[in-house]
């Protein structure tokens, strides 16, 4: 299976411009506990370089646009998050990394639970290990 599992938000548009909705359970496959935003990340600045042990996450660029890595331990593959109707979920136990964002960026991540330094992992061979089988 494709560690990329992209999720669209059907824009409801009118002649004002569009609006997307994010419920829980609905198009956000989990309940949501937290959202947090990041934003003015300078050139050539990367983030991320971890995973999570148990945590669901739905990233969105509202605006603007990064490129996200994501790892399995296996694979790696990539997509650009370039579109405020465009969402990616990342699962429980999968090494995220976000690359070149644009100047406007703004990336919108909704998350299944409340923050938790204790559930990251943020040494890639520690990550290696544990997916190791
Ligand atoms: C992720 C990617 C997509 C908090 O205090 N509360 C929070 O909810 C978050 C997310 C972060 N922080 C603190 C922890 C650090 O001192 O904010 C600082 C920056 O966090 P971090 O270096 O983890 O940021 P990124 O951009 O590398 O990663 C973030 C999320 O932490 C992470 O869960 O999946 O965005």
């Amino acid at each position: 299976m494709s560690l990329i599992q992209l999720i669209s938000f059907p824009p409801l548009g009118d002649d004002r411009g569009s609006l997307v909705a994010l419920e829980s359970q609905q198009s956000i496959p989990f309940d949501i506990k937290r959202v947090y935003y990041i934003f003015g990340t300078q050139q050539g600045v990367a983030r991320g370089f971890h995973a999570h042990k148990q945590l669901k996450q739905v990233a969105v660029c509202v605006t603007g646009r990064c490129r996200m890595v994501l790892d399995d331990g296996k694979h790696r593959e990539e997509v650009w998050l370039d579109s405020a109707t465009k969402g990616i979920l990342i699962e429980d136990m999968v090494w995220r990394e976000m690359h070149d964002f644009s100047e406007d960026c703004v990336l919108l991540v909704l998350a299944s639970k409340h923050y938790d330094e204790s559930d990251y992992i943020r040494d890639y061979a520690e990550f290696k290990e544990k997916t190791k089988s």
